[in-house]
């Protein structure tokens, strides 16, 4: 499975985007690392370019949750996005918030995965229930469509 991955925005901080290609890796994706200092459109240029599934956002300093504002709308310029599996996670407000609070405003911004100060094996420990989980729906529908 292809993964597109970055840090968003103006954030430079490059060690856990290192440490995030790395364990993709070693998990058996595909990984299209555009590293720091990437922005919204980026992303989506290169997971229409790439073909990926999956694409895995970054924020160290906080800044992601200005940019996010901007998922939904760009989602739909690019069209034909509507599978894309989209996760997000780091430091994702500038300062302290409650995850129960950070968490339902990006799903709302349009990411399916959300993790605030989550590490980052338990993420993506997540990552792969989420497509196992959607990988049995898809079957149930295409049954129960035949
Ligand atoms: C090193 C560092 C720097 C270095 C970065 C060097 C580099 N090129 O990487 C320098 C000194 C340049 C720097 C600058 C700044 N920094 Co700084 N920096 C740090 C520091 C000390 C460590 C970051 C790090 O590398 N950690 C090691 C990695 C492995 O851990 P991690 O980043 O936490 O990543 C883990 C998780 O977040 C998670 N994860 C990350 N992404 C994702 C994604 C998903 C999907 C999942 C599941 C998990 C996940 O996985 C990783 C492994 O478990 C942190 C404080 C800290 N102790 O964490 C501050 C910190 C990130 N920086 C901070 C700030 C504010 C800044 C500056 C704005 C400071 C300033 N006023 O100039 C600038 C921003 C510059 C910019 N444009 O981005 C803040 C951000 C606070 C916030 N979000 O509100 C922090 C938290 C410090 C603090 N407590 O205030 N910084």
């Amino acid at each position: 499975m292809k993964v597109v991955t970055g840090v968003v925005g103006n954030d430079i901080h490059v060690v856990a985007n290192r440490l995030i290609e790395l364990s993709l890796n070693a998990r058996g994706y595909e990984v299209f690392n555009l590293g720091v200092n990437t922005y919204l459109e980026e992303f989506f240029d290169a997971v229409v370019e790439t073909g990926a599934e999956v694409l895995l956002i970054s924020s160290l300093n906080g800044e992601a949750e200005g940019w996010s504002r901007e998922v939904k709308l760009l989602k739909a310029k690019y069209k034909h996005l509507d599978n894309l599996i989209m996760m997000i996670g780091g430091n994702l407000v500038v300062g302290s918030a409650n995850a129960e609070d950070i968490i339902p405003k990006y799903k709302n911004y349009g990411f399916d995965i959300v993790c605030h100060q989550v590490d980052l094996n338990t993420g993506l420990d997540l990552l792969e229930s989420f497509i196992k989980d959607r990988e049995v729906k898809d079957r149930d529908t295409k049954e129960s469509n035949e």
